[in-house]
């Protein structure tokens, strides 16, 4: 089965340089951590669902750079208000990735609903992020994350992925992630 951290670092290959990656709460940012630490990688901690909200706020800011976000599947249903937001906005650098697990892994693999009553795409597309799509497998992943480096629409990819924990772990210090970040991105000089 398709695995998060091979995800990860099939992603991160694929970027060309500037590209700011949002991880979200607990694996999705552990993984990517683990792929390679980058200037344009925000790791948040603590809160669920707030890996789309931000790079929401990234991408209109800063509409000439791609962003990508990355988030879990029990954390987007504690936040879906924010794909009808997304659709509202229709930022055209945006691309999403839902790592779909059917449990909130970080915490005791609990069930989701999205393992037994909810579609996420279904949703997303329900909200009207149209370009929104189910990736049979890591070269479909591939592929879509191709198609997402150019795309003219807001893109959310999902993946249903195994049930193995994150790889690594953030280094838990959130003012020296904002200012690597904000360095990263441009918006803070240089000491
Ligand atoms: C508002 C809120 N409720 C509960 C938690 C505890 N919590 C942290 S991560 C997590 C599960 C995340 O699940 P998911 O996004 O599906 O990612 P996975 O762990 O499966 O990779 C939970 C319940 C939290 N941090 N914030």
């Amino acid at each position: 089965m398709v695995n998060r951290f091979d995800l990860t670092k099939r992603l991160v290959a694929r970027l060309k340089k500037d590209e700011a990656v949002i991880g979200g709460i607990g694996n999705t940012n552990f993984d990517l951590w683990s792929a390679g630490r980058r200037p344009q990688n925000f790791y948040m901690l603590g809160s669920m669902g707030l890996a789309f909200p931000i790079a929401l706020g990234v991408a209109l800011a800063q509409p000439n750079r791609r962003v990508f976000a990355l988030e879990g599947d029990g954390s987007l249903l504690m936040q879906l208000g924010c794909l009808s937001t997304i659709a509202t906005l229709r930022p055209k650098n945006l691309s999403m990735i839902v790592m779909d697990n059917g449990i909130y892994q970080i915490t005791g693999a609990q069930p989701t609903p999205a393992a037994a009553a909810t579609d996420l795409i279904a949703v997303a597309i329900g909200c009207g992020l149209t370009n929104s799509t189910w990736a049979a497998d890591e070269e479909d992943f591939e592929r879509l994350i191709d198609q997402s480096l150019t795309a003219s629409e807001p893109m959310l990819i999902g993946v249903r992925i195994d049930d193995k924990p994150g790889t690594g772990a953030t280094r838990r210090d959130p003012v020296q992630i904002r200012e690597r970040f904000m360095l990263g991105v441009g918006v803070r000089e240089p000491m």
